[in-house]
């Protein structure tokens, strides 16, 4: 249940309310990524790319951002290219949003951000990139993405593909699992690294069909077992990026971000952008291949949400 107190910090588009008053299915898509995660004017024209993908499958796109105070759910094109453009976005994530909405700046939201912005809007559905994840070396460091315990909490099922090789995939699963946050994929057995289709590391159950996926996570909220669910499946094979190249890449900008000691909610971004720099933009198309199919993914999987009988999200 959400309060009318919460409710007083959310704006619809008209879209997302129209088709969300016909029962027709929504899906969710973040912000973080058109700020923070590709170039200009690439970034606003891929989130165009992608709504226009989702709406000619039959789903509403809500791209959830922070503008003017308010939790944005579904954007208008000159809100994409003032996100897109502005650089002065700041990264949402849970803790950051009551600052973003009391001053009225600029947010774009990250997975945790706008999963706790989709569950406050009714959205069942979020498809994005990555997750964030345990970093290599969170033994020392405790850097643990907020995206994780975001999914523990959240009732949103994220469309991926799977996380990057910046982080420490094998501990990401497990923490996934202590908090029980299913992992599933789908169109491989195991979780796909964003750039590379395979981590080498199994996804709990794979469920290629989105009617079953759709069936597992209408059985985990009926049950009343808040939290999210991950569906990770690879980047297209012909979009995928050579697995020695990816690896060399990410092992200096780590090794960077080590020396510069960049630290805190710096760190993502850091690595996220020189990797992007040492493949001389190479990564971007491989990035907007993966969103397109991520969104494919998950447009099936909420058409197969909406035709199951009506259920019980146990909500934010
Ligand atoms: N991983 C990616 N691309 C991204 C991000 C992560 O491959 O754009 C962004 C997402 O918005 C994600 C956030 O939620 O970074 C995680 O940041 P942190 O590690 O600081 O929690
Ligand atoms: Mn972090």
């Amino acid at each position: 249940m959400t309060t009318a107190a919460a409710q007083s910090w959310i704006v619809r588009s008209a879209p997302v309310a129209a088709a969300q008053a016909a029962g027709r299915p929504v899906v969710a898509l973040e912000s973080t990524i058109i700020a923070h995660g590709m170039p200009y004017p690439d970034n606003v024209r891929t989130a165009r790319e992608v709504e226009a993908l989702l709406r000619g499958m039959g789903v509403e796109p809500a791209t959830i951002a922070v503008i003017g105070g308010r939790m944005r759910i579904g954007l208008a094109d000159d809100e994409l290219e003032l996100l897109g453009r502005s650089g002065q976005a700041q990264k949402v994530s849970r803790r950051d949003l009551p600052g973003v909405l009391a001053s009225g700046t600029l947010g774009a939201t990250t997975v945790a951000g706008t999963m706790v912005c989709a569950a406050l809007a009714g959205i069942e559905v979020f498809v994005t990139g990555g997750i964030g994840g345990v970093h290599r070396g969170a033994q020392e460091t405790f850097d643990i993405s907020a995206d994780l315990e975001e999914l523990a909490r959240t009732s949103v099922a994220v469309v991926c593909a799977g996380a990057k090789s910046i982080l420490d995939l094998g501990l990401t699963l497990e923490y996934l699992e202590t908090h029980g946050v299913p992992v599933l994929s789908c169109g491989q057995d195991n979780l796909a690294a964003f750039y590379t289709r395979d981590s080498g590391l199994r996804a709990d159950l794979r469920l290629d069909d989105p009617a079953a996926q759709a069936r597992f996570i209408r059985a985990k909220w009926d049950l009343g077992l808040a939290g999210g669910v991950v569906l990770s499946t690879p980047v297209p094979a012909e979009a995928a990026m050579a697995r020695a190249e990816i690896d060399a890449i990410t092992g200096q900008a780590l090794a960077e971000a080590k020396a510069q000691g960049i630290t805190g909610k710096a760190v993502t971004p850091f690595l996220l952008g020189r990797i992007k720099a040492l493949t001389g933009g190479r990564s971007l198309a491989t990035n907007i291949a993966l969103l397109r199919h991520n969104a494919e993914v998950g447009a099936r999987l909420a058409l197969a949400l909406a035709a199951l009988p009506p259920c019980s999200n146990p909500g934010p």
